[in-house]
């Protein structure tokens, strides 16, 4: 999970499971990238597969025989790697709410510091980075001059409140129409992966038990740029192994829609994103995705 190849490996596996087939072996160390997909294939015994296109990949089926490089291998590759596509959501705001909880935490630290701090001003957080997000705020602050060690102790103890908010979180704070979208977009082959700059957002997916609807998961954990830079995106592209052109974002902040187009993704803007007119699609709510996709 996360891990370049892993992806690709973890949809066969699960695909496998879903039609009741045994899974024999495991994909050996090392093996990363396509050569792991065809190599659990290969480990999985009288397997079908597409043999023309992903979306085929359920009524148009090969037998494949299971050895790795064998003719039944190569449709499975040639498919992943051309034909597939992906979708990439930004998480705080578009797959959950945890936009109130940034909030909430923010407000005890501004407050604390006699900051005004209000719901436009917390407009501009979205998609930001925690420190980024920290600068922001201090734009309305007017006592002496903070170290770097001092803004750095606000930003901890924002996200001690903020993670005790998470810890609240159940399945339940993930819509139905949410879930039943995700997998519906599973059954048709897409490819789903989480680009979020929280450092959080594997936190909110266990919390939440969702973690299983995606691929890879990249955050800010595994960036050094955030939003509007396209790094998390093309991070997440990377990681289920398909090229941006192929991929296409769903996001809900401004810096996100930058984000997406930086990368060369379709951009598509949810809630305060609709208002953006670099967004290529605007959707009202997440359940339309399925008739755009
Ligand atoms: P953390 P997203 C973003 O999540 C939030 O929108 C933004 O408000 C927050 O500052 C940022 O994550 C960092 O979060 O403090 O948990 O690392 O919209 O990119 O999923
Ligand atoms: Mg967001």
């Amino acid at each position: 999970f996360g891990v370049p190849g892993m992806a690709v490996y973890k949809r066969t596996v699960d695909y496998c499971k879903e039609k009741g087939l045994t899974v024999i072996g495991d994909v050996k160390r090392g093996d990363i990238g396509s050569t792991s997909a065809a190599y659990a294939v290969g480990h999985l015994g009288k397997v079908q597969v597409g043999s023309r296109s992903w979306s085929g990949f359920h009524e148009d089926f090969a037998t494949v025989n299971p050895y790795l490089g064998s003719d039944g291998v190569k449709p499975f590759l040639k498919v992943c790697k051309e034909e597939k596509k992906g979708i990439i959501f930004d998480l705080d705001g578009v797959i959950v709410s945890t936009d109130k909880f940034h909030y909430q935490a923010w407000k005890k630290i501004a407050d604390k510091m006699g900051i005004e701090f209000n719901e436009k001003i917390n407009e501009r957080l979205r998609g930001v980075s925690r420190m980024e997000s920290l600068e922001i705020i201090l734009e309305k602050y007017e006592g002496a001059p903070l170290s770097a060690e001092q803004k750095q102790a606000l930003a901890e103890e924002k996200n001690g409140y903020y993670v005790d908010l998470l810890k609240t979180m159940e399945r339940c704070d993930v819509s139905e129409e949410v879930v039943n979208t995700l997998k519906s977009l599973r059954r048709k082959g897409y490819f789903l992966a989480v680009g979020s700059s929280s450092k959080n957002a594997k936190i909110i997916l266990r919390q939440t038990r969702i973690e299983d609807l995606f691929d890879a998961v990249p955050d800010g954990n595994n960036i050094t740029r955030s939003k509007p830079d396209p790094e998390v995106f093309l991070k997440a592209a990377e990681y289920i192994e398909l090229l941006p052109k192929q991929c296409a974002v769903v996001e809900d902040a401004r810096a996100g829609i930058d984000a997406a187009k930086a990368a060369g993704m379709m951009a598509v803007g949810i809630g305060t994103a609709t208002e953006y007119d670099k967004c290529d699609r605007k959707i009202k709510s997440f359940g339309e995705l399925d008739q755009i996709f």
